[in-house]
């Protein structure tokens, strides 16, 4: 047959004995590595569609990686990530030499019952950087050789992908499926209150702006597209747009979190407020410089705090009785996960590292507020819980507060991307959030103070020794690892460490808590020493 004339020519060849595994954010390596990867997830990406019967996405991007690497992630059809099923297929498929392809596709197919001669659509994006064009070309390839039609995106941020894939399937509900739409959809919500007039008095013209780092990346062009929908409600200064810089080049969001400093490459004045997006845009992280100089991120659980705070605010106004809750992940900031809990009242909850699982854990809630620490998260709203806001803001009575309130909880509906984390959606929430309350990134930062903290990488000849348990928290090989570092957390105050395998890197992750900055250095120095 031509599928097998197609998979045994010499089109995008496997390198023999290369073994990838599809992790947290599915295959990530140097791209030289990738090109039959990239046409095998096209090959699979259009089982998938077969299979669902619905459109599907697929997104070249290894995010905040070097420029070297690349990779690639598939989307299901309501813009989430895939069943580990299907991560289990990917793995094989990708790791099948030349000669076993054909057997391992069978394979897939037999498994899942797919009816080969059902239509298949695929939704195809690529970040910015030098490789992904011709690896995206080769998951197109792959979509065409199983004879599957394919939209070609080009130049998108991650999220966008996830957004173009819900709007597809769900016939436009969710919005256009287009970058227009996109900006329409999110650039409205993120006005219309603005434009009613229910920003604090207080919020002047010097309050609407904010430096945007673009990590040299994706986000940068795309806030460039942007720019004219926002109607001059937010004066965006772009620096790191990829014009000179490398990507995530000592910029980016994740830059900025590890190493707890400014990105190179941007200019605030002290006490503006800045941002960092990541290669592919689907994590943010804000900070400003204090008059003596100092550095203060604003990360992912500040993010969450601030969303979540205001949520919490117009529920009450609104009188709606909907349950919200906030999700994080080990690295949480102790003082964050102390706040939400024991001042704000609302439910927090712990997952393992990776969106997939805040996501799930996010969607059990009314309303779920999900970020990883490093700026990767979203809101969640159940159906039932939008439907109630949307009947309110359709019917709210003559009580102005809760007028205002019911208003302003509709366009957080559509200002959030709830498929998936998103850099620009967030910013413009939180920029909402921000002139509506007449806060300055100062006061937000006060509502609490983080614990100084630590994250370093070791690496060890094999991660996978390291077995954890209670969402990460605890170690439960090799033996006697946790109760080395129970012993070290015991040596210092309000301390807390733990070990984790990377699932993007060939690394273990040490994370160290403790009241000074000095004490959470050393506490991770000597965990990493443990780990050897
Ligand atoms: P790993 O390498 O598994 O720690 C990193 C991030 C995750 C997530 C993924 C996917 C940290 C500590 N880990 O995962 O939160 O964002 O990359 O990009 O930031
Ligand atoms: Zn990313």
């Amino acid at each position: 047959t031509t599928l097998e004339a197609i998979l045994y020519s010499s089109l995008h060849p496997k390198p023999a004995g290369l073994v990838l595994q599809y992790g947290t954010a599915g295959f990530r390596t140097n791209a030289k590595q990738l090109d039959h990867v990239m046409f095998r997830m096209g090959l699979l990406a259009t089982l998938r569609s077969k299979k669902t019967e619905a459109t599907i996405g697929v997104m070249v991007t290894a995010s905040h990686n070097p420029e070297e690497d690349n990779g690639v992630k598939l989307v299901d059809p309501m813009g989430e990530m895939v069943t580990p099923t299907w991560e289990g297929y990917a793995t094989q498929l990708a790791n099948a030499e030349q000669e076993d392809l054909l057997a391992a596709l069978k394979d897939v197919i037999e498994k899942e019952a797919i009816n080969m001669s059902q239509e298949a659509n695929v939704f195809v994006g690529k970040d910015t950087r030098s490789s992904s064009a011709s690896l995206s070309q080769a998951v197109l390839d792959g979509v065409s050789a199983l004879g599957g039609h394919s939209k070609d995106y080009g130049l998108v941020t991650t999220p966008q992908l996830h957004y173009m894939v819900c709007c597809q399937n769900t016939q436009g509900k969710y919005g256009e499926a287009t970058v227009e739409g996109y900006y329409k959809k999110l650039c409205q919500a993120f006005i219309h209150p603005l434009h009613l007039g229910v920003f604090a008095s207080n919020c002047t013209d010097d309050q609407k702006h904010l430096s945007v780092d673009g990590a040299n990346g994706i986000g940068a062009l795309k806030v460039r597209e942007m720019e004219s929908h926002l109607k001059k409600e937010l004066h965006i200064s772009l620096f790191n747009d990829g014009s000179k810089g490398k990507l995530n080049h000592q910029c980016g969001a994740d830059f900025v979190k590890v190493q707890q400093n400014a990105p190179t490459g941007i200019k605030i004045n002290p006490g503006e407020r800045g941002c960092s997006f990541d290669g592919d845009a689907d994590r943010i992280v804000y900070y400003y410089i204090d008059s003596e100089g100092q550095f203060h991120l604003l990360d992912g659980d500040k993010i969450a705090t601030l969303i979540s705070t205001f949520l919490k605010e117009l529920l009450t106004q609104a009188a709606l009785d909907l349950k919200i809750a906030v999700v994080q992940t080990a690295y949480a900031n102790g003082s964050s996960t102390h706040y939400l809990e024991d001042t704000m009242k609302v439910i927090v909850r712990c997952t393992k590292t990776g969106v997939k699982h805040l996501h799930h854990a996010a969607q059990e809630f009314d309303i779920g507020v999900y970020f990883e620490a490093n700026g990767h998260g979203t809101v969640l709203f159940s159906k039932a819980a939008e439907e109630k806001i949307q009947q309110l803001a359709e019917n709210p009575g003559a009580d102005d507060e809760r007028k205002r309130a019911a208003l302003l909880l509709q366009n957080t509906v559509n200002v959030i991307n709830q498929t998936v984390g998103d850099a620009i959606s967030d910013m413009l929430l939180i920029e909402a959030i921000l002139a509506i309350k007449g806060m300055t990134i100062q006061q937000w930062d006060a509502i609490y103070s983080d614990l100084p903290n630590r994250q370093l990488k070791v690496k060890v000849s094999d991660r996978r020794v390291i077995d954890t348990t209670d969402a990460e928290r605890r170690a439960v090989s090799p033996a006697g690892l946790q109760e080395a570092i129970d012993s070290l957390v015991k040596k210092y105050r309000q301390a807390r460490s733990f070990v984790r395998p990377s699932g993007t890197e060939d690394v273990v992750r040490v994370y160290a808590e403790a009241e000074t900055q000095e004490s959470a250095d050393d506490l991770a120095h000597e965990v990493s020493l443990a780990v050897y």
